[in-house]
């Protein structure tokens, strides 16, 4: 059985290099809800009925396990797959622990949707560290342009210095990018940002919960057959296949 990865978009594809990497053997199945991405501007309400139509056509390909591979689906829709659906599901938030236990300026940069800046599970996560002043930026804009392939330009470029450049200023040490459409960024970020600050994703992070959350429920895959990987998008298959490289083939699917 697979494990079944979902994201709004083309962004949680950086889970999937991340959990492949860890576990190669593993199958996946992977679905970018493109055609309904950016969740970061919907109602909660609206994010749940997005996230449990997901779930649902990965349970129908028999997925043993569900990665919620977007900040913006887990901080809103988490806790009602969990109690909807009788299968672990593991979510992704933005990596704020590492960062609020490293730095020694005080200071965290946070770069995510405004649907995860906004939600609850994320508001009450910043208080847990009450001496680290978190500087969050919700990054307008910037997962349409990347949902359309765009990496490099001059107006992805300067958005991102608009955002960021201010919290530069106030004297962050550490950025976190809370949207797994983000370390596509890296190329362009390394670009400006100085070379003293750390810039963190939680894609690691959730990729070793995966492995523990599969053996502690005996879910791994015991034989070292390479495993099969499988990507749909319901819009450009492109764009997707662009993302994953040699990793498979993307195939359209409506959903
Ligand atoms: N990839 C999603 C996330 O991690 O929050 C964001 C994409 C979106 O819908 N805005």
């Amino acid at each position: 059985r697979p494990l079944g990865l979902f994201d709004s978009g083309i962004g949680g594809t950086t889970i999937w290099h991340a959990i492949h990497k860890l576990l190669p053997y593993e199958n996946t199945i992977f679905l970018g809800d493109s055609i309904n991405a950016p969740y970061g501007q919907r109602s909660k309400e609206e994010i749940i009925e997005l996230s449990k139509k997901n779930t649902e056509l990965l349970l129908q390909q028999n997925a043993k396990i569900i990665i919620v591979a977007c900040n913006t689906a887990t901080t809103n829709a988490v806790s009602e797959l969990r109690n909807t659906y009788n299968i672990p599901i593991i979510g992704i938030e933005p990596a704020i622990k590492p960062a609020a236990l490293h730095t020694k300026t005080g200071k965290v940069g946070v770069l995510a949707t405004q649907g995860t800046l906004k939600s609850k599970k994320y508001t009450e996560a910043q208080t847990l560290y009450p001496n680290v002043e978190f500087i969050n930026q919700i990054g307008y804009g910037i997962v349409q342009l990347i949902e359309n392939g765009d990496l490099y330009s001059a107006e992805l470029e300067g958005l991102l210095k608009s955002y960021l450049t201010p919290m530069i200023e106030q004297n962050i040490d550490h950025l976190v990018l809370g949207c797994t459409h983000y370390p596509y960024l890296l190329p362009v970020l390394k670009k400006f940002l100085p070379s003293t600050l750390k810039v963190i994703d939680s894609s690691e992070a959730v990729a070793k919960r995966t492995l523990k959350i599969l053996d502690e429920n005996n879910l791994l895959k015991t034989d070292k057959l390479p495993g099969y990987s499988k990507f749909y998008t319901n819009k450009d298959v492109g764009i997707l296949q662009s993302f994953i490289n040699g990793s498979g083939i993307a195939e359209k699917l409506d959903f």
